[in-house]
């Protein structure tokens, strides 16, 4: 008897083929820096799973991502597990021939580390905005001996964009050698201390005051700038961060100025269900939610 096929898990709601989309999804399913917590590679798969928990309607936005956006869902970049140098040319390629669509990108990972090839392919002719919402500075100049890893990666992307267009939510955890070098790299700093104290409303209506004249805005989230209560099942937790309503609430606020492409990483799942996905998940929805609302 022959089996029947099977659809592939993907994102839900994303049937449209890439000529049709508004976004498009894209997978990197690649973890092999990670230095303390392995999973990342199940990441991609984690947050598809979720998203089939969620509604379609998002109350708070007032939107429906089975109506007002068309989202495709490219499935995974083919990683070398081991070898980030070729993993990073593959994820380049890919984003360079998605941002020629016009479409936003919304990118699942995975390693912090792969957001590196991902400005790399769409920072090249942008005034570009990059907001970081993560618990670490990584900003090592190098960490293990590589110049490239989840621990550098904001290093390495502070030398291809101008640092000035960069914000960095959540802050918490550094090296005195990270520290000091960020004291003078000229970025948008509000740490975890500073959010407790003024809000993250606040904050995140900074860092809007900030993108305010870019004229092409990422986000970035590394799900550890989520305390490990919401999100334990990420690759370096750190005590002390978001919690889910203050991220969510953030990406509302900044949203509103048009986000046009995103990541997520360090999502490490080890169950289906699993707190850390279904907030992943919950926030790439809102994300997407901005991006729907701006668009109509
Ligand atoms: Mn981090």
């Amino acid at each position: 008897m022959e089996l029947p096929t099977l659809p592939p898990l993907r994102f839900v709601n994303a049937g449209y083929s890439l000529d049709e989309a508004d976004v498009a999804i894209l997978g990197v399913p690649f973890d092999s820096t990670v230095s303390y917590r392995p999973g990342a590679r199940f990441g991609p798969r984690g947050i598809r799973e979720a998203t089939w928990n969620l509604e379609d309607y998002i109350l708070e936005l007032d939107v429906n991502l089975a109506t007002d956006i068309k989202i495709s869902d490219c499935g995974d970049v083919d990683v070398i597990h081991g070898n980030l140098a070729k993993t990073i040319d593959q994820v380049e390629t890919i984003v360079s021939a998605l941002q020629k669509r016009k479409l936003a990108i919304g990118v699942l990972g995975g390693e912090h580390s792969m957001t590196y090839p991902v400005v790399k392919a769409l920072s090249k002719k942008h005034d570009f905005g990059f907001i970081q919402f993560d618990a670490h500075f990584d900003l090592r100049d190098e960490y293990l001996g590589e110049k490239l890893s989840h621990a550098t990666v904001m290093r390495r992307i502070s030398e291809i964009i101008n640092p000035e267009n960069m914000v960095q939510i959540g802050i918490r955890s550094a090296s005195i050698d990270e520290r000091e070098f960020a004291d003078k790299l000229g970025s948008h700093i509000f740490t975890m201390q500073q959010i407790e104290k003024l809000g993250i409303y606040k904050i995140a209506k900074n860092a809007v005051k900030i993108m305010k004249n870019m004229d092409f805005i990422y986000v970035n989230i590394d799900i550890d700038v989520l305390d490990p209560a919401f999100a334990p099942e990420v690759g370096c937790p750190e005590p002390g961060g978001l919690t889910t309503r203050q991220l969510l609430d953030a990406i509302n606020v900044i949203g509103k100025i048009g986000i046009d492409s995103f990541d997520v990483v360090e999502v490490s799942p080890t169950y289906i269900g699993g707190i850390t996905a279904v907030a992943a998940a919950r926030v790439v929805f809102n994300i997407l939610g901005t991006i729907a609302k701006n668009k109509s």
